[in-house]
């Protein structure tokens, strides 16, 4: 029984418009029912202890969803000035239309202060019943006496209600949740089934070779994942975005029922699954930058001549974009995060996050453990093909993985957690400035990660740094995102 949905109370906001408030209010509502029950968004959650336990809670059944409705609500646009209302891909929409098809979730709308509620007219079709819900509002000036209607109204609804009578307040054990669960029959859980778990599974992202044995999970837009999530899980956000493989860090048992986050540093986060190739770069017609060094250490003039388009060797559309330095890499991010409505979810990855996906829970980032020999399985480093003819610069592993530079992104087996090319192929940008400089948006030196096809990997690859405005054709990126 304790593996049975629970009735949730799922509280639909849009950030730019009321995010405080829908905070204010999920903060409440958790006073007066199990705070399990009160679902808001995965950056509600404390990273801390528990975060593990309440994602496996997480969105996985509603029977009531409040739509917050602040001054913005109506009239907030994306970047482009078109009101996101407007497109099939507004999560926020998508949540509504989904919640009020469902004639077991009770959606109720929630006015904040002076806002009026919208017309009719002035809604999507899909949507438009919103109106017809009752409506409550929530002032600042009367907050606590507007909590307590509301509250009043969910605890008559039958889904929450059920849910929350008896329940203890505050975290749950194991044990008394199965026994609490256990006093409903499935029939009466079946009937306050999923909402909104639906969205995530309606737009699935169509399943690709590489991924068979993994959940993808479709985000459009800046939906931020709602099902309960794990390490591995796939998902993308548009055409172009680059593919994204989610990473929890584990919670570990500390003894006497309590837990903590094995890494206290990191918070759940996603990262790319590949480099970023040239064809997702290109799209973001992002400008092209001129002059980049060679790995071999050419002439000036020649240096001169490179750019991500002419690297100084032959690339296709799904090679590494190489020849980037960290201003235009910005530029690809603030356009990523426009195409996604994201705000600034987009980044690189931190050196901890990096080193932490790429050891993949091994303790070790060469996935190929301690047998070299096996290194071209997994990367594209520097083999006896790139040493052939080489006499003096001898293969830094006996294997041949068949490229001299760059190879397509994904042409060898991911590590443990799905990620292709963390080692070799080309290394990779990260946030963190290098050389001692403070953290800071404009430091001179970045970390770069994993090494590249012309070097050996073993001693340089965690703690080089390089110029942040210098180009190489050895060095590319792969994108991180808050979740
Ligand atoms: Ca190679
Ligand atoms: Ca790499």
């Amino acid at each position: 029984m304790s593996a049975k949905p629970q009735s949730r109370i799922f509280i639909s906001y849009r950030r730019e418009d009321s995010e405080h408030a829908a905070g204010r209010l999920a903060a409440d509502l958790r006073k007066d029912f199990p705070p399990q029950q009160v679902f808001l968004d995965i950056a509600s959650i404390d990273p801390g202890a528990d975060f593990v336990l309440a994602l496996k809670r997480g969105l996985a059944d509603c029977a009531a969803v409040l739509v917050v409705i602040g001054p913005r609500w109506l009239a907030a646009t994306d970047d482009k000035r078109r009101r996101r209302l407007d497109s099939p891909d507004d999560w926020v929409r998508q949540e509504i239309a989904e919640s009020l098809r469902r004639p077991d979730v009770q959606v109720v709308p929630i006015v904040l202060d002076s806002t009026a509620m919208p017309n009719a007219e002035d809604l999507p079709e899909d949507i438009r019943a919103l109106t017809r819900r009752q409506a409550l509002t929530l002032t600042s000036r009367h907050w606590s006496s507007d909590i307590a209607r509301l509250v009043e109204l969910l605890r008559r609804s039958p889904g929450v209600g059920a849910s929350a009578e008896g329940a203890p307040r505050g975290p749950v054990p194991e044990g008394a949740k199965a026994g609490r669960l256990s006093r409903v029959s499935a029939t009466h859980w079946g009937l306050f089934g999923a909402a909104l778990v639906i969205l995530v599974t309606a737009g699935l992202v169509a399943f690709r070779p590489s991924l068979i044995g993994m959940r993808t999970v479709a985000i459009p837009g800046a939906k931020p994942l709602y099902a309960p999530y794990k390490t591995g899980d796939v998902f993308q956000e548009c055409v172009d975005c680059p593919e994204m493989v989610v990473i929890v860090p584990e919670v570990v048992e500390t003894g006497g029922g309590m837990r903590k986050s094995s890494d206290p540093i990191l918070k759940p986060f996603a990262i790319g699954k590949y480099e970023v190739t040239r064809a997702q770069y290109y799209a973001a017609g992002v400008n092209i930058g001129q002059g980049c060094w060679d790995a071999a250490g050419d002439s000036r003039e020649k240096m001169r001549e490179r750019n991500s388009k002419a690297p100084g060797f032959e690339q296709t559309d799904d090679h590494p974009i190489v020849c980037v330095d960290i201003g235009e890499i910005r530029s690809y991010f603030a356009w990523l995060n426009s195409r996604t409505g994201a705000v600034r979810a987009y980044r690189l990855p931190s050196e901890a996050e990096w080193f932490h996906a790429a050891m993949a829970g091994t303790g070790d980032v060469d996935p190929w453990g301690d047998v070299g020999a096996r290194a071209c399985e997994y990367a594209n480093v520097y083999d006896s093909t790139a040493a052939a003819g080489k006499p003096d610069r001898p293969a830094a592993y006996e294997c041949s993985d068949g490229y001299v530079f760059s190879a397509p992104v994904g042409r060898f087996k991911p590590n443990a957690w799905g990620l292709h090319d963390t080692m070799g192929n080309v290394e990779e940008w990260l946030e963190d400035c290098g050389r001692g400089e403070p953290q800071s948006e404009s430091c001179n030196f970045r970390v770069v990660a994993g090494g590249h096809y012309r070097e050996a990997l073993k001693d340089s690859r965690r703690y080089l740094s390089e110029s942040s405005n210098g180009r190489k054709n050895y060095t590319g990126f792969r994108v991180a995102r808050f979740l």
